[in-house]
């Protein structure tokens, strides 16, 4: 792979749900040995440090139950201007941090794509599909609604305006297993393409993730990567607040991450929800920093791209 302008930005974000630990995810990266890895694969590397989010009010038009909004109000605007300022001179890659960062980190990558003539795209890999908006979340966290804002959902009132909401067919889930009866009725009516652990036990995960990645090429688009640690199995992801069995293995993961790299499409990335607080000797942070490792670059032989659709 071509060396890669990879700024990495710490985003200690731990309002998206009520268990605490998250903030600690862009260190654990960082003692993991991201910025090595990468730098080992001929890239070069910054890490900006870790932001801090801009003060918000909360607005009394968002239901009760919702847990932290102006916090995580105040982290979409700054995501948002770090995502668009990042892309400007590079790759950024987002360490989380919990879900709730990719409001912002979506939405400002949307704008960059926008101001460039590309079109955004999405990739998501997780056990959930987040596409919850604050009215339609039992739980009331927002970690569970990211999708639901960056499509332009209605209802997240005090957040930043999206500019430009990602079109639903843009958008790629892989790995679900854990969707709420509210997103089911709310995906189903969308043109967003989502693939729950079924489809990829019957067709592998090379198949659905090939035609979207073929489709994002046909396009000339930009392509944000979201990969939430619950994407994996809990036997090798234990550091999540949120496991959920039955999940993607070592092995599928890091065919994921190979086929974006090999498809030269990533413009941007976030590894999101490790709670180190969970972890087992660091062995999630190490699984994710080896997979981001994958995504830009490291393998053992190279091959010629295909298509796969
Ligand atoms: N859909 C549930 C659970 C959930 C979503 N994202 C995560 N968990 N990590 C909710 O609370 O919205
Ligand atoms: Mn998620
Ligand atoms: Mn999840």
């Amino acid at each position: 792979m071509t060396p890669q302008d990879i700024i990495l930005i710490g985003a200690p974000v731990d309002s998206g749900k009520d268990r605490r630990g998250c903030l600690m995810g862009p260190d654990a990266y960082r003692t993991a040995g991201l910025a090595e890895a990468l730098m080992d694969l001929g890239h070069r590397v910054s890490d900006t440090g870790n932001l801090t989010p801009q003060p918000a009010t909360p607005d009394p038009a968002l239901p009760p139950h919702v847990y932290a909004p102006e916090q995580t109000a105040g982290w979409t605007a700054t995501l948002a201007e770090a995502a668009q300022d990042a892309l400007a001179t590079g790759l950024p890659v987002f360490l989380g941090g919990d879900h709730s960062l990719s409001l912002g980190s979506v939405a400002g990558a949307a704008n960059h794509a926008a101001a460039t003539g590309r079109p955004q795209f999405v990739l998501w890999l997780d056990a959930h599909s987040d596409f919850h908006t604050p009215q339609t979340t039992a739980s009331g966290n927002l970690h569970g609604t990211p999708l639901g804002y960056v499509t332009g959902r209605a209802g997240f009132h005090g957040f930043p305006p999206v500019a430009h909401p990602v079109p639903e067919e843009n958008i790629c889930i892989l790995g679900l297993r854990s969707v709420d009866a509210a997103e089911r009725e709310a995906l189903q009516a969308t043109q967003i393409r989502y693939h729950d652990m079924r489809v990829i036990d019957e067709q592998g995960i090379s198949r659905p993730l090939g035609a979207f990645l073929d489709h994002v090429a046909a396009q000339g688009g930009a392509l944000h990567v979201s990969l939430d640690v619950d994407f994996l199995d809990p036997s090798f992801a234990p550091a999540v607040g949120t496991t959920v069995p039955g999940g993607a293995t070592i092995r599928e993961a890091h065919l994921v991450m190979e086929m974006i790299c090999d498809s030269g499409l990533m413009t941007s990335l976030d590894l999101v929800e490790l709670n180190p607080f969970l972890d087992d000797r660091g062995r999630t942070a190490q699984v994710m920093v080896d997979l981001a490792a994958s995504a830009l670059g490291r393998r053992v032989f190279d091959r010629p791209t295909m298509a796969y659709s």
